[in-house]
């Protein structure tokens, strides 16, 4: 049988009129963007890209020399094809304008150019997640606001994983489908085919080092699960952590899983770590299509509505059952 690349999948979407023709056009491109970071991170200590870029981003966080490269690869790829209204990114302070030499088109495209980027250097997967928003009637210049959408208005989101293979996993709203890269011939291959999260788990994700920090539903729930077979959850759970969010959605869309980064008292006028609109909104759209939930602990994540670009969000999503629990448990204690 022949095989399915990204380039035909999106073209038999147009054609079944599920997708518009300039949206399939961004996903390609964005599709190419990644295949060019994948090259660019795969090169590691032989390419010079390792280590610190020597700036820090807008959050003050410590940018890596591949953070601000990938970053340049989305832009410049996105920038001149006349279907993006504008950008931002988790790199960049405030939204990028599509120059003016460029035709403007109707979405706004919002990324996370490499996630998990304290990993780059110890060659362990990092990933790029993308998300597309509409631009709203009538907004020629966007600026903040217009990106400050819930996200159920998503059209579409995609993350791409940099690991052993390199993959592509999206949704355009109906299911998830996930390509591989093959190398040898430049194009990403369909090869999960109806991704799907189981809905019950054996397996958590947390970063159980900030334990001390947690709030009451979390002690409660992790206690509940560390407490195996004889504890009130009566079975015995695997834990993993990759610090590495694609990394870690990946295995939970292939395996199942709950995921959590909850808010905690480390930053206690930070609502968690991860951004709502660069990772837990694109991140929510591709669990939810997957079969899987995702919430903050009390509300659907994509139905929050964004006060600022780069807005942070505690994130519990996964298998429904387990998400559902974590939920439960959190709006008990409110
Ligand atoms: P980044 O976007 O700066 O890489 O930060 C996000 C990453 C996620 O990929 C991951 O889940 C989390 O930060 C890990 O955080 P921690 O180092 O606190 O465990
Ligand atoms: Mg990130």
């Amino acid at each position: 049988m022949s095989r399915i690349t990204l380039s035909r999948y999106l073209i038999e979407q147009t054609r079944n009129q599920e997708t518009p023709a300039d949206l399939r056009f961004l996903i390609e491109v964005v599709a190419r963007a990644c295949k060019a970071i994948s090259h660019a991170v795969s090169k590691g200590a032989l390419g010079g890209v390792l280590g610190n870029a020597g700036t820090d981003n807008v959050q003050g966080e410590a940018q890596k020399k591949l953070d601000v490269i990938s970053n340049e690869i989305l832009l410049e790829a996105n920038e001149w094809g006349g279907h993006l209204a504008a950008m931002a990114s988790e790199e960049m302070e405030d939204a990028y304008q599509i120059p003016g030499e460029f035709p403007k088109g109707k979405y706004l495209l919002l990324f996370d150019p490499l996630d998990g980027s304290s990993n780059i250097d110890v060659n362990v997967s990092v990933g790029t997640i993308f998300s597309v928003l509409r631009c709203p009637e009538g907004v020629t210049l966007p600026c903040e606001k217009a990106f400050l959408q819930p996200g159920v208005e998503q059209v579409a989101a995609g993350y791409a994983i940099y690991g052993p293979q390199t993959m592509l996993m999206l949704t355009l709203g109906h299911g998830v489908k996930g390509f591989t890269l093959d190398r040898e011939v430049g194009s990403f291959v369909l090869t999960h085919d109806n991704v799907h999260v189981p809905e019950t788990t054996q397996e958590f994700a947390i970063n159980a080092s900030n334990q001390r920090h947690w709030e009451e539903p979390v002690q409660r729930y992790v206690s509940e699960m560390l407490a195996g077979e004889t504890g009130p959850l009566e079975k015995n759970y695997n834990m993993r952590w990759i610090a590495s969010m694609v990394a870690d959605v990946h295995r939970i869309l292939t395996r199942g899983g709950i995921f959590m980064y909850p808010r905690d008292a480390r930053e206690p006028e930070k609502p968690g770590k991860l951004r709502l609109m660069y990772e837990a909104n694109p991140m929510s759209f591709i669990i939810e299509q997957a079969g899987g939930a995702a919430t903050n602990g009390v509300q659907r994540i994509m139905e929050l509505q964004p006060s600022s670009l780069h807005e942070r969000v505690a994130v519990f999503l996964g298998s429904k059952e387990e998400v559902e629990r974590a939920t439960r448990y959190h709006r008990e204690a409110q």
